[in-house]
């Protein structure tokens, strides 16, 4: 599958988002249907569509999703406390768009497990 999908429409800013942060390789934005007190998504502005797809040519931008998502986490205030990353992959783990994103999930203690 290599079909774009509403991300792709968010990174040229055909549909607006509440972004966050964006450098050359990344971009983060509030997720639309929070799921905590601060939950907001991190993609790779190139589709990697899900975390089967993740190799070793594309590793460190991958990377540089957790890399945004910590310095998120310290602008915001929230790093100390702590927050959750997760990345779901296909079915079983819900994924429901075809471009991997890291949800980065904050803003009180999480129950685990997720489920
Ligand atoms: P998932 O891991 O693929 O299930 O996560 C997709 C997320 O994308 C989910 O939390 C949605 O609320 C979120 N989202 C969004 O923030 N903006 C959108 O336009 C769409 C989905 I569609």
């Amino acid at each position: 599958m290599t079909n774009e999908t509403i991300f792709d429409k968010i990174i040229d800013r055909t549909i607006p988002a509440d972004i966050l942060y964006e450098d050359d390789y990344v971009l983060a934005f509030k997720d639309i249907n929070p799921q905590a007190p601060i939950h907001f998504l991190v993609i790779p502005k190139i589709q990697i569509v899900t975390a089967n797809d993740i190799n070793d040519q594309n590793a460190e931008l991958v990377g540089k999703l957790y890399v945004a998502a910590a310095k998120i986490a310290k602008q915001m205030g929230f790093a100390d406390d702590g927050y959750r990353c997760v990345m779901n992959c296909n079915n079983d783990g819900g994924q429901t768009v075809y471009h991997i994103h890291l949800h980065v999930l904050a803003g009180k203690p999480l129950g685990w497990p997720p489920y």
